[in-house]
């Protein structure tokens, strides 16, 4: 049955002798000089090993709840320095091979992930790109499981950092090369929802086997939960959520709660959205005759559950019951009919003119025949139209309506809205099958004729999700201690994008 692990093994990025230095906000700062694996934890002391000399120290402050690893919670005023009492620890070097042998594989791992870290890497910076990157650079990505790693750029285009997922061992989350519904991530309410597979890489077609998983991230890129799924398949008790086929997107609403959508096979039907509140998954999504089992994206905009959808009961966007749903058998209902045949994935709505209801949305779709690539749909008060449907051209960096050779279409998708301009920037992945793009728009009030290129993937790898930081609601902000800059930067983003 599903459970939670909360020392994931998934290291902070930005770990090495500058560690905890040089961090412009307040924030737990983690020691990556004692950074390692618990080995025993007694109260707020714990031994731990370290990822640089196999190194035995005692950490006298502890965080294994939140993080799994060795962190002290500094201020601002607090920053680590090279000589701070933080560093002097006691170490002993481990005695016996045993030992070695039952740390190096986590050791690997974790070197691993330093080593393809930035190294002045900080928090994830609210309003920064997140997206979401399967491959590894080298193998030819196929149906077998594949490294994930969530990237951080800015909106212009520059790579800040790397964080890299582990492929094997107990803390491991991997996700199929090939499977271009997968890998769909969120930020929503300062957390960032990852999907993946509790499978080593290369594991064979693992889109449809019953190793789902997914984990949350907090703005310091820590991943603070890490849930595996029922793996017993649909009759089962717990039953297999979205049994013998895909997971495609998740969205967390707080550290260890969160939705999650795809589709199944098998009888019951375990498709549809999931919710995970902690503690066990429910299966919120109804699955009466004609409802939605086979879900893209999941997205939460002005308070309420979506998902897209391209299946036979429906083309577009659903609401999913009202609000955000925990209860099982919750009727969908087709927000936005994007008609028979469309391919819809990531999506994003606002509230541009802030009366509480959602007037503009913004769809990817994947067909790169006319209709599919960037989709702007209004609500006009009654319903919602479509106002313009473009594809992108590779060469010459235009949109277009209409379809030519070497025209791609999109399906991450993200945006935001200045209400000083009136402006929509949106963000997206385009569909080639590996070195794809993240593309953005600038929608001004017209319909846009140009895009900017801002990032390839590089050969051997392909975005999927992209989505922007965000941070907690104010309350839960404060105690993490963001400045007021970034508070008050993100409730515009917040307004803007209808999710609050
Ligand atoms: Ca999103
Ligand atoms: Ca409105």
């Amino acid at each position: 049955m599903g459970h939670t692990e909360f020392n994931a093994g998934v290291l902070p990025r930005g770990c090495g002798p500058d560690a905890g230095r040089g961090r412009d906000a307040d924030a737990w700062i983690l020691d990556c000089w004692k950074l390692g694996e618990i080995v025993t934890k007694t109260g707020q002391s714990a031994q731990i090993v370290d990822v640089e000399g196999l190194n035995f120290m005692n950490c006298n402050t502890i965080v294994t709840r939140k993080f799994g690893v060795c962190g002290v919670y500094l201020k601002r005023s607090e920053k680590l320095k090279p000589n701070s009492k933080h560093r002097n620890t006691h170490t002993k070097k481990i005695g016996t091979n045993k030992m070695k042998k039952i740390f190096l594989p986590i050791l690997t791992a974790s070197i691993a992930l330093l080593t393809s870290t930035s190294a002045n890497a900080v928090n994830i910076s609210v309003g920064n790109l997140i997206i979401e990157r399967v491959g590894n650079g080298t193998t030819t990505l196929s149906s077998a499981a594949a490294d994930i790693a969530v990237l951080e750029y800015t909106t212009s285009g520059t790579a800040v950092q790397t964080i890299t997922f582990p492929n094997s061992g107990a803390s491991q989350s991997t996700d199929s090369g090939t499977a271009t519904s997968n890998g769909y991530l969120n930020s929503y309410n300062g957390f960032v929802s990852v999907t993946g597979y509790n499978a080593a890489t290369g594991t064979a077609s693992v889109a449809g086997s019953n190793t789902k998983l997914t984990s949350i991230l907090d703005n310091s890129g820590a991943v603070v939960s890490r849930v595996t799924y029922p793996t017993g398949g649909p009759s089962a008790t717990p039953a297999s959520p979205f049994s013998g086929n895909n997971i495609r997107s998740s969205i967390a609403t707080g550290s260890s709660t969160f939705y999650a959508t795809g589709t199944a096979s098998g009888t019951p039907a375990t498709g549809g959205a999931w919710y995970y509140d902690g503690a066990r998954f429910t299966q919120v999504s109804s699955t009466a005759t004609g409802q939605p089992t086979n879900l893209r994206n999941v997205e939460i905009y002005n308070g309420q559950l979506f998902s897209s959808s391209a299946a036979t009961t429906g083309y577009g966007i659903f609401s999913i019951g009202t609000g955000l749903p925990t209860s099982a058998g919750s009727t969908a209902t087709l927000a936005i009919n994007t008609g028979s045949g469309a391919s819809p994935y990531g999506f994003v709505m606002f509230d541009a003119n802030k009366d509480g209801n959602l007037d503009t949305a913004f769809i990817a779709d994947d067909r790169t025949v006319a209709g599919g690539g960037l989709e702007k749909w209004t609500f006009n008060g009654s319903a919602w139209v479509n106002s313009y449907s473009l594809l992108f051209d590779a060469a010459a960096g235009s949109l277009s309506a209409t379809a030519a050779t070497g025209f791609a279409g999109i399906r991450g998708l993200t945006g935001s809205y200045n209400d000083a301009t009136g402006a929509f920037t949106l963000f997206a992945t385009t569909t080639e099958t590996s070195n794809n793009r993240i593309v953005s728009v600038v929608d001004a009030g017209t319909t846009p004729t140009t895009y900017t290129a801002l990032a390839s993937a590089g050969s051997n790898y392909a975005f999927r999700g992209v989505d922007i930081m965000t941070v907690p609601e104010p309350s839960s902000a404060a105690l993490l201690g963001f400045g007021m800059a970034a508070l008050v930067a993100v409730r515009a983003l917040r307004r803007g994008r209808g999710d609050s």
